[in-house]
């Protein structure tokens, strides 16, 4: 039987650089990554971003922006990913490493794309020029794509972020 596990991805932003963190434990260790986890029984994805991003690196965002949905398939494996990633420009409080992620500010001229999932050069080009994307890899370990495809999406809608 096929089941999936629903994850979010926040990437946050300034006009020329991206904030990305460096995974010390579980999947996706040793890569950089935007900052995100499996989405917990009654929140939703929304509340999973806020939720992974304070947790991850202390910032809380202020308003988020959903700008694609990527689905994961690894070979052998019938557990599907879908990564459901969010953009934020406004955030508020100090980054913080903590025990699951080193975060940095990377210029976008020097993202580290050898240290990242592969699939992030794909989808990169979208997020940085505003488009919608849908997204499906098929993986054979954690460095090869066997097959892919990617299209522009429909605007996901956005959300503000009230007290946080
Ligand atoms: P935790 O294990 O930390 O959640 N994620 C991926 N991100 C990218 N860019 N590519 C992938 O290719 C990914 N697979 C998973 C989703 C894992 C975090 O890693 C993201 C989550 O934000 C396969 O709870």
């Amino acid at each position: 039987m096929v089941s999936k596990k629903v994850f979010s991805l926040i990437m946050v932003r300034k006009e020329a650089e991206i904030l990305l963190g460096f995974k010390l434990r579980g999947f996706g260790a040793g890569k950089w990554n935007g900052f995100g986890g499996k989405l917990e029984p009654k929140e939703n994805i929304y509340e999973c971003a806020l939720r992974e991003l304070k947790e991850e690196c202390g910032l809380s965002a202020k308003n988020l922006r959903q700008i694609g949905i990527l689905d994961f398939e690894f070979e052998g494996n019938p557990i599907l990913l879908e990564v459901n990633v969010f953009e934020t420009f406004s955030f508020e409080g100090e980054t913080v490493e903590t025990d699951e992620m080193r975060p940095k500010w990377f210029k976008l001229s020097d993202v580290p794309f050898n240290q990242m999932w592969p699939d992030d050069t794909i989808w990169f080009p979208y997020m940085l020029k505003g488009i919608p994307f849908r997204g499906y890899f098929l993986y054979r370990g954690e460095e090869t794509i066997l097959s892919h495809k990617i299209n522009e999406s429909m605007e996901f809608s956005n959300v503000s972020v009230q007290n946080s």
